[in-house]
């Protein structure tokens, strides 16, 4: 199969780039890097070191034996995504051209208004390239299950049955984001629904959960294929971040009461799971949605989880809760259904427990480069109350005499 990733450069894409070229498939990929820059802007760099895209694709050839043809593309420009279509001709496409970051996305208006301009433009852009160019293409584009918020009733995959008024029908499941990033992925979704039915194009729609982790196995050991790993407070997820708090020795930052509850699973999983879809795609004018995760928990129980895996490894950390910058529940009920994926063949690979044993050991030998950036651990980013972080750095501009 031919696959095209927009976003091949990130964390997942360049992870999917090598499992797919792994299992025999021809993978194309377009990004502009942004994600380095966004990472850059918040004063971070990835816990682990990446190559610049020549000497990945160098390495890309030596491991697998194949290109991993690259288009240096903003997904913002119509024109460039559709003549990269037309110059690779995909069977499928992959869209994690995405900003991704909840917190990136609460900075203030410039930011919320970037990550949804970026994020709709190029969900938009992708749908009519397909749609003029490859139209037989399945399009696979990375949802969220923060699309679903945290409501007191069941989540469904997508949709739902309704009687109402004595009327029953079909309808997509009420959508309850809560941060301008996770409504962003909203309007993705609706707009791939709707250009499913009029353009009779092919489309799964994954909510995925939290990431984790460091490595699939294709990757071995060559350096240059590592994926990058992010710890600061707007690209750094929750069991990424603690691993690394952890392995500098820096408190582990579960926010509030950490009852929170998200669905998780490892990066090896994410790629299985994106994988099955590609390989069973939905027929033309299909819309579908996968909920993609492996296990629930509450973010307290990970820290302590990723607490004691430390230890093991002789790598003590505190864990002390912190107010919580975000608002969102933090007692609620949460039981999602993730059955699609189950039924295509997805099976959890790895434990937590021996995931984190993993991350915690590819992470040690980077302690000094995340030590040198430990700042950007820090908590500023608030949902209720942006402007307080500005006058914060103020103060704090004006006490180095800046
Ligand atoms: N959290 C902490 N301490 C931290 C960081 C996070 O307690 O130091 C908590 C947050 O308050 C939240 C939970 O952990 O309750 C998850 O936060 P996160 O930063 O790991 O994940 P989130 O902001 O939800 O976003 C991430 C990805 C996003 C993806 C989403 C899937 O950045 O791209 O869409 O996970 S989901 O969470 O299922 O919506």
């Amino acid at each position: 199969m031919r696959v095209f990733i927009a976003g091949v450069d990130g964390y997942l894409g360049f992870t999917l780039a090598q499992h797919l070229a792994a299992r025999g498939h021809d993978v194309a990929g377009a990004d502009a890097f942004l994600r380095r820059r966004w990472v850059g802007e918040m004063g971070s760099w990835s816990a682990v070191p990446i190559a610049p895209m020549a000497e990945r694709r160098d390495a890309f050839r030596d491991r697998y034996g194949r290109d991993l043809t690259f288009f240096s593309l903003d997904l913002t420009n119509y024109a460039g995504v559709a003549w990269a279509l037309a110059e690779f001709r995909p069977d499928a496409v992959v869209h994690l051209g995405e900003c991704p970051s909840a917190p990136y996305s609460m900075l203030d208006v410039h930011h919320a208004t970037f990550v949804q301009t970026n994020n709709i433009t190029s969900t938009f852009n992708l749908l009519y390239a397909i749609r003029d160019v490859v139209p037989d293409a399945h399009l696979l584009k990375l949802g969220t299950m923060g699309e679903y918020g945290t409501p007191n009733v069941p989540i469904p995959e997508g949709f739902f049955e309704v009687e109402y008024r004595g009327r029953r029908d079909r309808m997509p499941f009420p959508r309850q984001a809560g941060s301008f990033y996770h409504w962003s992925k909203v309007a993705g979704s609706n707009n791939i629904m709707l250009a499913c039915k009029l353009y009779g194009l092919a489309a799964t729609d994954v909510m995925q959960g939290v990431v984790y982790g460091t490595r699939i196995e294709a990757m071995g050991e060559d350096r240059r294929l590592a994926t990058r790993l992010d710890f600061d407070e707007c690209f750094g997820t929750a069991i990424n971040r603690f691993c690394c708090q952890a392995i500098v020795g820096h408190p582990i930052t579960p926010y509030g009461s950490g009852h929170q509850k998200r669905g998780f699973l490892s990066l090896s999983d994410s790629m299985q799971c994106l994988t099955l879809a590609l390989e069973h795609p939905p027929v033309a004018g299909e819309y579908r949605v996968f909920n993609q995760f492996a296990e629930v928990h509450d973010i307290s129980g990970l820290a302590e989880n990723v607490r004691r895996a430390a230890a093991n490894l002789g790598f003590d950390a505190p864990v002390v809760p912190v107010d919580n910058p975000r608002t969102e529940a933090e007692e609620h009920y949460y039981e999602p259904d993730h059955r699609a994926l189950a039924d295509l063949g997805y099976r959890p690979t790895r434990t937590m427990g021996e995931e984190l044993s993993v991350m915690l050991g590819d992470l040690a030998p980077h302690a000094a480069r995340i030590a040198e950036k430990r700042h950007a651990f820090r908590l500023d980013v608030r949902w209720d109350d942006a402007a307080s972080r500005a006058a914060r750095r103020r103060t704090a501009l004006t006490a180095v005499g800046a």
